[in-house]
């Protein structure tokens, strides 16, 4: 069994989107076995986008990422890094397949980087990072 970080961004929240995204990640065979709501505080989110930090595009991230509610998630599965990507999409959501959470929900009044911004999950990429990820938003599950 593997586990992935999921967070539904403020953008998805404030839309009322949950049910909807947690149904995507269950249809795949994942099991939502943590949940919670918080705003993330930006020592967390600094250490969350470690590696984007110095990217152009991460003071916008971070501003957007601290504007409101985001429900933090881990789902558990078999290859349930792979399986949460794969689900979640591309991560410019104009580039994002049909099927997938960015793609369907895309909110096409956004332009630009404020569209890859705002692109509603965030999805570990490996499975180390989302161990990684859990510790730092669950600490010991
Ligand atoms: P993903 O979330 O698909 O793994 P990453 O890890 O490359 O994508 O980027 C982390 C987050 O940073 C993305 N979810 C997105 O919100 C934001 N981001 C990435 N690239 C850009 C960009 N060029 N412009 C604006 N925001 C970006």
């Amino acid at each position: 069994m593997e586990r992935t970080l999921i967070i539904l961004k403020p953008d998805a929240v404030k839309r009322g989107l949950e049910k909807d995204i947690v149904k995507r990640y269950e249809k795949a065979g994942l099991k939502q076995v943590a949940r919670k709501e918080l705003s993330a505080s930006v020592a967390l989110l600094r250490a969350h986008y470690s590696t984007h930090v110095d990217k152009p595009f991460y003071p916008n991230l971070e501003k957007f990422m601290a504007s409101g509610t985001v429900v933090a998630m881990v789902f558990e599965g078999k290859d349930a890094v792979a399986a949460g990507r794969k689900v979640t999409g591309a991560t410019k959501p104009a580039d994002a397949e049909k099927g997938t959470v960015r793609g369907d929900f895309r909110d096409a009044s956004l332009t630009g980087e404020d569209a890859i911004t705002k692109n509603m999950v965030h999805a570990s990429a490996t499975k180390e990072e989302a161990e990684k990820e859990i510790k730092l938003w669950f600490g010991k599950l």
